[in-house]
């Protein structure tokens, strides 16, 4: 295979035009390596859109979000969320610029590579006849070797600590080795292809050069265009298929107004995730370990859990995100187990100081161990009579009553038993600090100003109360801007840790704008604040007010 160096000069320096066919050589040579780069990083992307399809291992661009996204502030977040149109806008413009990122680089390095072949093949008659294994020299493929290591190894530093995700629900120490190899596979790739379609497109005859190589260079040029088409339709048809089922679509779904019912239909609950792509977890890869201060670990599998005596809990959730009437809150009956039946069934060690709950998406939140061992924390494998769905974290999902829906972690793999404080996924961010959910009443109907009439038909005011785990004592609402407070009747009252449905008959009396406003009364006894807060960083709080116009 390999033609030995005479160290003969090349016709390319012996011709009198050597300057400018040199120039044309170097070009063609640095737009194959271009070419090839590109080519190779779209195969490279390909290959982790499969792995990421099929296995659920983590693609780069969703890790490096999952990796910075907590260490912005919450300034810098917001900033961004303005800058490209809210959580969607950052998911979207987050994804496509590492894309693009990786893509350049791999062009860049497809460039330098060439660079490096050629400049080691000068002084030969040509880089196909000097060829090594499967026609690509030494230097080529120690150049190719070195890229993919340390390409490699950077990723693993920097994406250590979100490597233990798995989209189809390994626990993290094994989706940390999926993760790790799925890299490596995708690079690799990229470092196989590289060359190959290099060469594809540079590759002369061993029979002396053609007069006129550049047909030649021509042909295989197209060769590779083909392939990079066959490519770019490939990764096209995934791309599609990804953002059909990606989160775009019912991330921040809300639930409010006059239809609302008690308990929320599973299709109707609103839905917040971090993810682009939510988990599909595969049951049987899937399992829920209990570490840390522990005397016996375990893992659960869904069968094994099933298998436990299970009670029904009726539970509503709010996000942190929840403004003022605003409706990312619903309510559910979820079927499982207390957590502290599993922790105790694990025989807790002395010194625990938080329980931390890890995800398949690599999300993780922590409660303090007085909050875990509360009675209605609680571990569901059901939702409102059915497997939960995907999107509200199948298999399981930790619930914590009383604090903000980023403590029930969905698609939870791992709860450890630590000895010190730990911060979750938003609380790294600057989130909370407390996550305690904060008394809100909230009109449904009428949703938006209206009008009615003195001596018409009353009024039906009607919209939902909750306050944490506090339970709500009573709903009262003003007509007056706050001058005197009527009291709701309470249509639905279920438990002290889900939401009430209020309503009141109004019939007015006096023509012209009526400020509306609603209040609820949590079960300590306490009003709820009418003090205005945004939801950053602990929740919003303030009066639900709307303004009806009443004529005569
Ligand atoms: N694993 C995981 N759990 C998660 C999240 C997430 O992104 N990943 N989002 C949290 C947030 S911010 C909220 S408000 C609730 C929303 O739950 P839901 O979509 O079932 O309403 O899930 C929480 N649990
Ligand atoms: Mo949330």
């Amino acid at each position: 295979m390999n033609t030995p160096d005479t160290g003969a000069p090349t016709p390319l320096h012996r011709d009198p035009q050597s300057q400018s066919r040199r120039w044309t050589g170097w070009a063609s040579v640095l737009g194959g390596g271009f070419l090839a780069g590109i080519g190779a990083a779209f195969a490279m992307l390909l290959v982790m859109s499969v792995l990421r399809r099929v296995f659920g291992i983590p693609s780069v661009a969703e890790l490096i979000g999952d990796r910075f996204i907590p260490t912005l502030s919450l300034d810098q977040f917001f900033q961004l969320i303005d800058r490209f149109g809210g959580g969607n806008g950052i998911k979207r413009v987050g994804i496509s610029s590492v894309l693009v990122g990786q893509v350049v680089v791999g062009t860049l390095a497809g460039v330098v590579y060439a660079a490096v072949v050629e400049r080691g093949e000068r002084g030969r008659r040509s880089a196909s006849q000097t060829s090594g294994r499967f026609g690509v020299s030494r230097r080529g493929w120690i150049f190719v070797a070195t890229l993919v290591g340390v390409a490699w190894i950077l990723s693993i530093a920097l994406l250590w600590p979100v490597l233990g995700t798995s989209y189809r629900g390994l626990p993290p120490t094994r989706a940390a080795f999926a993760t790790a190899f799925g890299i490596l596979l995708a690079y690799v790739s990229y470092g196989l292809i590289l060359p190959t379609f290099y060469r594809l497109m540079t590759h002369r005859e061993v029979t002396p050069a053609p007069a006129d190589d550049s047909t030649l260079i021509g042909r295989r040029a197209v060769l590779v265009a083909g392939a990079g088409a066959g490519l770019a339709i490939a990764s096209g048809g995934l791309i599609r298929n990804m953002y059909d089922r990606s989160t775009l679509h019912y991330d921040g779904t809300r639930y409010l107004g006059e239809n609302l019912e008690p308990i929320t239909p599973n299709d109707e609950f609103y839905t917040v995730t971090k993810n682009i792509l939510d988990p599909d977890i595969t049951q049987s890869v899937w399992q829920l370990q209990i570490r840390g201060l522990v005397e016996r670990p375990r893992g659960y599998s869904l069968s094994d859990l099933q298998g436990l005596e299970a009670v029904e809990q009726e539970t509503t959730l709010s996000c942190i995100s929840n403004g003022v009437g605003d409706g990312l809150i619903s309510n559910a009956v979820w079927t499982g187990v207390p957590l502290h039946q599993l922790l105790e069934a694990a025989g807790m060690r002395d010194g625990i100081v938080d329980v931390a709950f890890q995800a398949a998406d690599n999300y993780v939140d922590t409660i303090p161990i007085e909050k875990a061992l509360d009675p209605t924390t609680f571990v569901a494998w059901r939702m409102n009579g059915e497997s939960i769905p995907k999107r509200h974290g199948y298999p399981v999902r930790i619930l914590v009553p009383g604090r903000f829906g980023e403590k029930s972690v969905k698609w939870v793999t791992r709860i450890t038993l630590l000895d010190h404080a730990e911060k979750g996924f938003y609380a790294r961010q600057g989130w909370g600090p407390t996550f305690t959910i904060n008394t809100l009443a909230r009109f449904d109907a009428p949703r938006s100003r209206s009008t009615a009439q003195v001596g018409g038909e009353p009024v039906l005011l009607k919209g939902v109360a909750f306050a944490g785990d506090r339970g709500v004592e009573r709903v009262e609402v003003s007509t007056d801007d706050g001058e005197t407070w009527q009291e709701a009747t309470l249509d639905y009252q279920s438990s002290r840790i889900a939401w009430v449905m209020w309503s009141l008959d109004w019939q007015p009396e006096a023509e012209g704008e009526h400020k509306l406003i609603v209040r609820a009364v949590d079960g300590t006894g306490e009003t709820q604040t009418e003090q205005r807060r945004g939801i950053v960083p602990d929740g919003a709080t303030g009066w639900h007010r709307l303004t009806v116009n009443v004529t005569a």
